[in-house]
């Protein structure tokens, strides 16, 4: 063990030759495995990997480079309960987190720790977040006892010797200690310690909570040191939408789990708009900074996508259909006779004999979904055939507009704009969204999701809305902003508007708005588009449901305001004021206006 950290240690900071001497004392491996990043390491982890059964092989002429992983039945999914931003003090993690005092918490992860990887080796994972060369980028160290993790890992960040040639002498690194124990949810918590750039997560080892550089480090520990350093990371989706004239316009979009980053980060228009195309910068992370040009600049910290699976086919997301054809890494989906992968909404007929996430045999008669619905594929952004040039792009990319959107069936229309920067913090501070099946727990209800970030603001969510309010100081050209709700419903039950591809359109409208192309109509809740205004060019949909669509209907926003005004009741002392004064200038717009006009 000593020798191997020896060997390599003309390449690595003291402090982290250190830092993970001291985690093997607590752990005791029985082998310490320095991860390069390289094809070759690739190869022997894949290969261990598919003798001990963590992963699969899937078809070799169909799924090149495929593999399928079967989570523990018990471990499919974030666990916000079991998740902790453990800050000096409880104020600092707020009234959105769970806490547990610092040293306490070390101290009862210390005793599940101890001795956990004896039998296991333990994996160092230094991981780059961002393009090399970037002021963005930063650095952290995973050490996790789970191969699954270490080739995730690999998939998506800039993972290895690159990792280690960014870090060289310094101390500055995200320190990262993951142990799957023997995946006992009664031994499971994923703790954040903000103070001490480090995370601790035991006991499972399933996405979020086991790839400690996604929700982990690029938000919760991010966010917090955004706010000391006077930047934004955020769990946003950035796009590029050129238009016929070959310009391209950025936008960042904070939706929560499963409500559509991915599907829009990735979006191809449809035949009608022709001329019009996306570019993917990232799907579900952004790191935004002011520029020397007063713009906000973001980029993607990730290097691949970890992709909900049910619902992705080639009308919904060609672009996500072709990305998965190789070198990706199923997790929890369905499996055909031919070792090719199926789920549910893939638009393809399940073959006859088909074995479903668990490995049991299922039959498309069956009540029970075949792949979990939060299975999902985890695909290099390389594979990605709309993927934006300007991804590796150390400056990042500016950033003309800022969406808001959550999953609601009611109230809150297709698109409006906000009607300037501090409206639009309201907007993303007051939104709403039905839980889905990303995190464990109830599915279906409504709850405040403010900029989507409520499972992954790392502080107080009152001072993160500060901190959001304080950027407008050093923005000269602040981003207009939008609110978008893909998901309302008829009476029936239908969706009112067909989503995926045609989202497109609702882009083209931000886009005009941006460029100030197109007017909009003043409401007591922001700026709606004249429906004349979207872009229904092959598009048939009836003129009464898009009206639908759109509407403000009082009696809902009545409600709505309620549960808004609750919300910022439970935040006390740090909730701006700016964003009550907004929200009674909402509620006096809306009586005024009188009863269901459309
Ligand atoms: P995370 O990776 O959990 O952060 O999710 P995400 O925000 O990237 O969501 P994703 O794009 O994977 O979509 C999640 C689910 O929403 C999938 O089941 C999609 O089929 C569905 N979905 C996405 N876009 C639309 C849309 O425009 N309309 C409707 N009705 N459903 C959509
Ligand atoms: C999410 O839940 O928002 C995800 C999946 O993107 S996970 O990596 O599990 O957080
Ligand atoms: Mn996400």
């Amino acid at each position: 063990m000593r020798t191997e950290v020896q060997r390599e240690a003309s390449l690595k900071s003291r402090d982290l030759l250190h830092w993970v001497s001291k985690m093997a004392r607590l752990t005791q491996p029985d082998a310490i495995k320095w991860c390069d990043g390289s094809q070759a390491e690739t190869h022997w982890l894949t290969d261990v990997a598919t003798a001990t059964g963590e992963l699969i092989p899937l078809n070799p002429d169909k799924r090149p480079g495929c593999y399928l992983h079967r989570s523990n039945a018990n471990d499919v999914a974030r666990t916000e309960n079991l998740t902790f931003v453990c800050s000096d003090s409880k104020a600092d993690a707020g009234p959105t987190n769970n806490w547990m005092p610092p040293d306490e918490t070390y101290q009862k992860l210390r005793g599940w720790f101890s001795g956990s990887m004896r039998g296991r080796i333990m994996y160092v994972v230094p991981y780059l977040l961002g393009p090399s060369n970037s002021s963005f980028a930063k650095v952290g160290v995973e050490l996790t006892d789970s191969i699954y993790v270490v080739l995730n890992m690999r998939i998506m960040t800039r993972m290895g010797r690159v990792a280690l040639e960014c870090l060289g002498g310094s101390g500055d690194f995200n320190r990262g200690l993951h142990s799957t124990l023997d995946l006992d949810p009664k031994r499971r918590l994923i703790c954040h310690f903000p103070q001490d750039n480090t995370i601790w997560s035991a006991g499972s080892g399933y996405g979020g909570n086991a790839l400690l550089s996604k929700k982990c480090f690029a938000l919760r520990i991010a966010s917090h040191l955004g706010r000391q350093e006077g930047w934004l990371a955020e769990h946003m989706l950035v796009l590029g939408v050129e238009s016929p004239d070959g310009q391209i316009t950025y936008i960042a979009a904070a939706f929560p789990s499963a409500c559509g980053k991915t599907n829009l980060a990735m979006v191809r228009p449809p035949a009608a708009l022709a001329g019009w195309r996306v570019f993917t910068v990232g799907d579900d992370i952004a790191w935004m900074r002011v520029g020397a040009d007063g713009r906000l600049w973001a980029v993607n910290p990730e290097a691949g996508y970890f992709g909900v699976a049910p619902g992705t086919n080639v009308r919904s997301n060609p672009n996500a259909m072709a990305m998965v054809r190789s070198d990706t890494i199923f997790t929890n989906v369905a499996m055909t006779a031919d070792q090719d992968v199926w789920w549910d909404g893939m638009e393809v007929e399940p073959s006859k004999r088909i074995v479903d996430w668990r490995g049991q045999p299922w039959s498309s008669g069956s009540d029970q979904p075949a792949a979990h619905p939060n299975s999902r594929f985890t695909a290099p952004m390389r594979n990605n055939p709309a993927l934006s040039p300007r991804v590796e792009d150390p400056q990042g990319v500016p950033i003309s507009a800022i969406v808001f959107g959550g999953r609601r069936t009611t109230t809150i229309p297709l698109v409006f704009e906000a009607y300037d920067w501090i409206h639009g913090v309201y907007l993303g501070a007051t939104m709403g969204s039905e839980t889905t099946a990303a995190a464990s727990g109830e599915v279906g209800v409504v709850r405040r999701d403010p900029m989507a970030m409520l499972p992954f603001c790392g502080y107080n969510i009152g001072d993160y809305f500060h901190h959001w309010l304080g950027m407008r100081r050093r923005l000269k050209h602040p981003p207009r902003m939008f609110m978008v709700n893909w998901f309302r419903k008829a009476r029936d039950g239908s969706f009112l508007w067909p989503g995926y591809t045609e989202n497109m359109r609702v882009l083209k409208w931000i886009v005009e708005r941006v460029s100030e192309r197109v007017g909009a109509e003043e409401t007591p809740i922001g700026l709606l588009p004249n429906p004349r205004d979207l872009d229904l060019t092959g598009l048939d949909i009836p003129s009464q449901q898009l009206t639908q669509a759109l509407a403000i209907k009082p009696g809902e926003w009545r409600a709505e305001l309620e549960l808004q005004e609750k919300f910022f009741k439970s935040i006390g002392e740090t909730l701006p004021t700016e964003l009550e004064t907004q929200l009674e200038a909402v509620r006096t717009g809306i009586e005024l206006d009188g009863e269901d006009k459309h």
